[in-house]
């Protein structure tokens, strides 16, 4: 079967400026509702860029960013993922009608963040990330990265059930380009099926990542296509629930395409 598409919405003032510092929540929304017309299965509303070095927002302006685009987003009938480490972020999505929580430190930023999880009823993306965003780049290092990236899913996921999130609402996710070289990215990716061990389906975001130019030479992350749509049908193969990407209409063609090619 083929993953279902989470389709990226950056709702960061360098995404969907109005000219000024502000994001146009118009434009955001439009824009959403465009991946999934396109072929979105959930749309991920983000306010605060995990790019290395990206500085934090405090949680009132990131409400003020996603909040209203997320609204939007519901009242137009679209599913809507929340990317958000914040409690408080997680819990006013969810409450506008986000059915899932995106959260790239596995509910680990905040003590609160499991019990709000729980109580929202959303499926929960828990990712591996080492380090922070603001430094986790400057020298990933493991003994074996797949069995310790297995072991921090495997653990991240006993206490989000033991907090009260049923494993059927749990998705895991190696976090390609948190904290990892471009060695660690491809042994993650190369063994997708230990990870699907885990017993909970496998989101991969693979998209327009630095491992594309590391791996076939310098590009820019919009000319990345082609290695995108490689690392999606490769995710497809290895059995992942889920790819999250930008190019959304291109990956959904690719996907139908490789899954009526598909034995059985
Ligand atoms: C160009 C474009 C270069 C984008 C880098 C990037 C993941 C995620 C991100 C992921 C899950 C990103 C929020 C990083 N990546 N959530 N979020 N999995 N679950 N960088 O891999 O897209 S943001």
């Amino acid at each position: 079967m083929a993953p279902r598409i989470m389709g990226i919405l950056n709702v960061t003032p360098d995404s969907f400026s109005d000219g000024g510092r502000l994001v146009s929540v118009d434009a955001a929304i439009e824009a959403g509702v465009a991946l999934h017309r396109a072929g979105a299965a959930i749309v991920d509303v983000g306010g605060e860029s995990t790019r290395p070095g990206a500085a934090p927002v405090c949680e009132s302006e990131e409400l003020r960013r996603v909040l209203p685009v997320v609204e939007g987003l519901v009242a137009a009938g679209v599913p809507v993922s929340i990317d958000t480490m914040k409690p408080g972020v997680m819990a006013a999505a969810t409450a506008a009608g986000a059915t899932m929580i995106n959260d790239v430190t596995a509910l680990g930023f905040a003590p609160e963040s499991a019990a709000i999880a729980a109580a929202s009823g959303a499926e929960v993306v828990l990712m591996h990330m080492q380090g922070r965003p603001q430094t986790m780049q400057q020298a990933p290092a493991y003994a074996d990265v797949v069995a310790e990236v297995a072991a921090y899913l495997s653990g991240r996921i006993a206490m989000a059930e033991a907090a009260g999130i049923p494993r059927a609402r749990i998705i895991a996710d190696p976090g390609i380009g948190f904290g990892k070289a471009l060695a660690h990215n491809l042994a993650l990716l190369r063994n997708l099926p230990r990870l699907g061990e885990l017993g909970v389906p496998l989101m991969v975001g693979a998209s327009r990542k630095s491992l594309i130019p590391a791996i076939a030479g310098p590009a820019e992350p919009r000319e990345r296509l082609g290695g995108s749509l490689a690392l999606a049908l490769h995710a497809a193969a290895a059995g992942a629930a889920w790819v999250r990407v930008h190019d959304v209409a291109e990956t959904a063609q690719a996907l139908a395409v490789w899954a009526a090619v598909q034995p059985g």
